[in-house]
């Protein structure tokens, strides 16, 4: 092994260790966690959104429970919400494509564990802001005609004002009480400015933010559609869908002046490419490989010393 090999394997190392300490990956259940709740919507079809995927807290060895919506963006990773995945440990989180039936799951549907949780490292719990979280999946999702990835939007490239996108989760049709539905809801919702909802918010929304929904309120995503899909057409006569936000928060829900607020994607593609890329490198054999570069670096240079 030559000198540059030993150096590639130390700092293939180095990377290794310093960025598994940036990763969120802990455990307790928070308050104010979001709860299964989209309004004035209608059922999805399944195979309509197959991106879609269910955000599931095991809760016993064979039962699990919704927490989140989530989205396939490639074989082994799925973005959500970062308020999804605070405090909670990779080994208790299960992920499910390829169903619109939240109690009898259609037999397109594919259970899958997370291997790790890749939070925003700036996410801000009171703030909200960098709402986005990356989960690996221990396994390669199985593509069908029910379960595909959605692709992202290019760097900085926004979605325009006024395009109408949808979102879809399996949160309360209600915005009074919880009633939670069956199946997975969908429903349309314009892109609004960033400025006219920070009027509406009184508070100034972030670049990194997107604001969906109608000034007299109804259509809206609610509580437990968090970390779910808002998936914005290319063009306005429609065509292919792209993943431009993922549901985040509102001032309550379906509410008059109170549009959603949603995690805008396509401020994130960049994290994203490099979380996943960095990770896809460093993860099985190339780790290992990483691990038994550093014990043969360290014996070669102590005998080198030993011999001097
Ligand atoms: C939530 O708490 C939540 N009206 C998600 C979306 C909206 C409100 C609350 C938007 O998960």
């Amino acid at each position: 092994m030559n000198f540059i090999g030993l150096l590639q394997c130390l700092v293939t190392f180095v990377i290794t260790l310093s960025w598994n300490g940036q990763v969120v990956t802990n455990g307790q259940d928070v308050v104010g966690n979001p709860q299964p709740k989209i309004i004035g919507g209608e059922q999805a079809i399944l195979g309509d959104f197959p991106w879609q995927g269910m955000f599931l807290q095991r809760t016993s060895p064979s039962q699990a429970s919704l927490v989140c919506g989530c989205s396939l963006i490639a074989t082994r990773w799925v973005l959500t919400a970062a308020h999804c995945t605070i405090d909670r440990q990779s080994s208790d989180i299960l992920v499910r494509f390829g169903t619109v039936d939240k109690y009898n799951p259609e037999s397109s549907a594919k259970e899958y564990k997370i291997e790790r949780i890749c939070q925003h490292p700036e996410y801000d719990p009171n703030t909200l802001l960098n709402d986005i979280s990356l989960l690996r999946v221990a396994d390669n999702v199985q593509y069908s005609s029910y379960i595909q990835p959605i692709p992202l939007p290019n760097q900085g490239a926004q979605v325009p004002v006024n395009t109408t996108c949808t979102i879809t989760g399996w949160g309360s049709i209600s915005a009074q009480i919880q009633i939670l539905p069956d199946y997975l809801m969908e429903a349309e919702v314009p892109v609004i400015s960033n400025d006219q909802c920070s009027q509406w918010y009184l508070s100034t929304m972030a670049t990194t933010q997107l604001c969906a929904g109608y000034k007299e309120g109804g259509i809206d995503t609610c509580q437990g559609d968090s970390g779910g899909p808002m998936a914005c057409p290319t063009a306005p006569s429609g065509g292919q869908y792209i993943l431009q936000g993922i549901t985040s928060y509102g001032r309550g829900c379906a509410q008059a002046f109170s549009p959603g607020v949603y995690t805008r994607v396509s401020e994130y593609v960049t994290w994203i490419e490099v979380t996943t890329g960095s990770a896809n490198r460093l993860f099985g054999t190339n780790k290992v490989l990483a691990s038994v570069c550093l014990v043969v670096y360290t014996l070669l240079h102590l005998s080198n010393n030993a011999a001097f």
